[in-house]
Order: C-alpha cells, then structure tokens, then sequence
C-alpha cells in the first residue's frame, strides 16, 4: 500500500499550530538546533524483515491479520513506515526466510519506495525443508566437518544475495552452544568457529562488513560459543579489519553495562552495529526504549562521544537495526514506537554538554556529571524528533496517523486476514 502524500500533508496540518508551540518553547534553549535537525533527518535505522509479521514465544503464536505474504509486501511496509516517518530507510533481510528470487525487480521495487539494503543475515539456527545435515548441535562450530561446510556454503549464498541487493553487510548469529557440562569441548568449538568464519570471511567483498553478533543465553543454556561481546571481539579481531561485532540490546545478562561495552568497542574500532529492541529479562525483544529508556540514552551517549572522538559518521558509520518480535502489538505501530523511541535517545544524547562533562570527569564532580546527563535526558525532545520528520516530509505524528487512517484495516483489504509472514 502506498500513502498518498495528501494524507500526510493534511495530518500535519491539523497538528502543525501545537507542533510549532512546542517546537519554538524547546528549540529556544537548543543553541545548535538547526544542526540537530539536520542529523535527526540523516539518522536511518533498519527494519528488520523478520519483525513485520507476528511472533510467536515457544508456548504459541497469536496470528495478527493482513500480514506481508511475500518479499514484496515486506518491502512495502517497510515502505510505508518510511512513508510515515522518513526514518527506516533500509531493510535488514534474513536467508531463506526472504530470498529475492528476481534480484531486479526486488531492486527496482525497493528504489521506487525509496529503501536500501541494510545487512543480509543468514540463518544456521533452524533446519529447513530438504537440508542435507541438521544444526541441532550446532553449525559453524560443529563437531563434523560436513555440517561446518553446508554451514559456510550457506553464509556465501547470503553473501550473494546481499551483492546482487546492494547490502554491504553479512550479520552471522549463531545459536551454536551447548545445554550441559561436558557437551562441548570449548576450545574446539571456538576454533571450528573461527575457522568456518575464516572460510566465510575470504567471500566477503572489499566493501563489505562482517558483524559477530553475540548472545549470552539462548537456545542453549550452559553455553553459547559466541556468548559474550569478548568472544565476537576475539573473533573479529582474528578475522581482520572487515570483521566487528554486533551488540543486540537483548543479548547480554541481566544490569550488563552495555553502554560500558559499546564505549570501549568503538575505541578499538570494533563496533560494528546494533541491533534494536528492550528487554526485561533477557532477549525479550521488546519495543526499544518501552522498559529502560535510560539506558538506551547513555548507550547513545556513549556513542555519540565515540564517534566524534574518532569523526565517525552517525549516520552511516554504524549498522543500525531493530530486532523484535512483536506477539502482542500491530508490528508496524511497534517499529514506528521503536524507531521514534531511538530517535529520541539520539536526540537528547546530541543535547549532552560535553565540554561542561569533560570539565566535570577530570574535576571528579560527580554531582556535576549526573545533572548533566539528567539534564540531556530530562529534555522534552519530541517537538524536535517531529520537527525533524517534517522537514523530512514525513508525519508529525505516525503512530496517530495510523491508526486514524486505519491503515492496518486497509492492508487486510488488500491480503486478507490469513496472510502469514515468514520469520520466528
Ligand atoms: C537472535 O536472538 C537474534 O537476535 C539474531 O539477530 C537473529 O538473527 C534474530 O534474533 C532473528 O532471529
Ligand atoms: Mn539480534
């Protein structure tokens, strides 16, 4: 489905007189504001294609309706996201769930939605129809060299569906662990995986980024061969200056200073990307920035002070994705949620004093320090995240205008209530 820009258009204008109060009252104390603006407005974050359908927990899956049946229909709600806030201009595919069969056509579809190709990943985490060995013990780091193989093999036909896409990144996570002591002999399991990622590694273009995404738990219990950021480190930097690792907010055990571990990555020039989402407990995959919104704003200052400090790109010097899966919100209104609440986060860590901070760390005031962060934090910067998106010409309000366009009703129209996407 495509949204006539009318609608857009005539939604903001119904909002635009409050906007304009709002926006004037913040941006009055925003020197630099028209320099926020401008990197709210370049700041893209990657949809997920996996998140576009309902998803399920192992005890069940509650179908949603008017599901994206195909590839195409993927790309046209994320098109539509984009449509309505000008801020998910890329898709992060998953193989095989979405093969692009007609590279052309998927392209040109892609390009008339104004989409590019954020990461391809691959799938060595399920069995699929007709597969020659199973993964149920594992893959790049199994025991048996044919598994390892078919396991590679699959890795380069991601590798070459992402180059006839033009995507220039491979994430490889592996549910690859074990459930009980003395399963698994650690040592080989690493070394397995490390050669396998070797193999994969030498099909990689020039211009292209590996990510090691890491995973503390999940689906095995005792121990995940790439568990923790240390080990996808280790990997990468064994694998070379096209290889980094992947930090997924869900990934990690419980009170994990993430923001501790993204400083120090990006110091070794080994972050790579992010993938998006909150949790609770652990990979909960819930909306980014819904339980710990703090959290996810020092994250973003940690990066901010790391990217300047190295004059990396916000925009494009980072992979950054969602990664959720939505069982009980409308999974387009969920991602509009996430990519707002990231933009937020984004925002008010832009606001941080850093000179005043400076000050502050070498004077040992902490007091200082706290306010702040508190006072970047504290900041009501939605007016300026909304002023972004119209500029943008996006909505001032995309969730409402959703929801008052019925939009998901529309899609059921169009597929009906039984289309299922592809994903978990
Ligand atoms: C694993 O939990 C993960 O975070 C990986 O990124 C997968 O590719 C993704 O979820 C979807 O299954
Ligand atoms: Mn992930």
């Amino acid at each position: 489905m495509i949204l006539d820009k009318k609608i857009i258009d005539q939604h903001n204008n119904q909002l635009k007189d409050k906007h304009k109060r709002s926006f004037d009252y913040v941006s009055a104390d925003v020197p630099q504001v028209g320099e926020i603006l401008n990197k709210l407005q370049n700041f893209q974050i990657a949809i997920p294609s996996w998140a576009l359908g309902t998803g399920g927990t192992r005890f069940g899956r509650f179908s949603g309706a008017g599901e994206p049946g195909t590839l195409e229909q993927k790309l046209e709600d994320v098109g539509l996201l984009h449509a309505l806030n000008k801020s998910s201009g890329a898709i992060s595919l998953h193989i095989p769930w979405d093969i692009p069969s007609d590279a052309e056509k998927i392209k040109a579809l892609a390009s008339s939605l104004e989409i590019g190709f954020d990461a391809v990943n691959s799938n060595t985490f399920q069995d699929q129809a007709g597969q020659v060995h199973s993964y149920k013990f594992g893959s790049l780091h199994h025991v048996d060299p044919k598994v390892r193989q078919q396991a590679v093999d699959h890795n380069i036909e991601v590798i070459n569906y992402g180059k006839a896409l033009g995507s220039k990144a491979l994430t490889v996570w592996l549910a690859d662990g074990s459930s009980f002591p003395g399963q698994l002999n650690f040592r080989e399991a690493f070394q397995n995986t490390l050669s396998s990622l070797q193999e994969i590694y030498k099909h990689l273009p020039e211009d292209w980024k590996l990510f090691v995404e890491y995973k503390a738990f999940e689906p095995y219990f005792y121990s995940m061969t790439i568990g923790d950021w240390g080990q996808s480190l280790l990997l990468a930097n064994k694998l070379g200056p096209k290889a980094y690792t992947l930090v997924d907010l869900g990934h990690h055990l419980p009170n994990a200073n993430i923001e501790q571990i993204v400083s120090l990555l990006l110091m070794e020039g080994k972050l790579g990307g992010f993938h998006f989402n909150d949790s609770k407990y652990a990979d909960d995959d819930l909306t980014a920035g819904s339980i710990k919104p703090y959290q996810l704003f020092l994250i973003f200052n940690e990066l901010i002070d790391g990217m300047d400090v190295k004059g990396i790109d916000h925009a494009s010097g980072l992979g950054w994705m969602i990664d959720a899966s939505h069982n009980l919100k409308d999974p387009l209104i969920d991602l509009l949620q996430s990519v707002e609440a990231i933009k937020i986060a984004y925002a008010q860590a832009l606001l941080v004093d850093r000179e005043a901070l400076k000050q502050a760390q070498q004077a040992n005031d902490i007091v200082k320090a706290q306010e702040i962060l508190q006072d970047a934090f504290r900041t009501d910067v939605r007016p300026l995240v909304a002023e972004a998106r119209l500029r943008s010409g996006a909505a001032l309000n995309p969730v409402q205008l959703f929801d008052e366009e019925n939009l998901r009703n529309k899609l059921i129209e169009e597929r009906g209530v039984n289309s299922v996407a592809t994903g978990l």
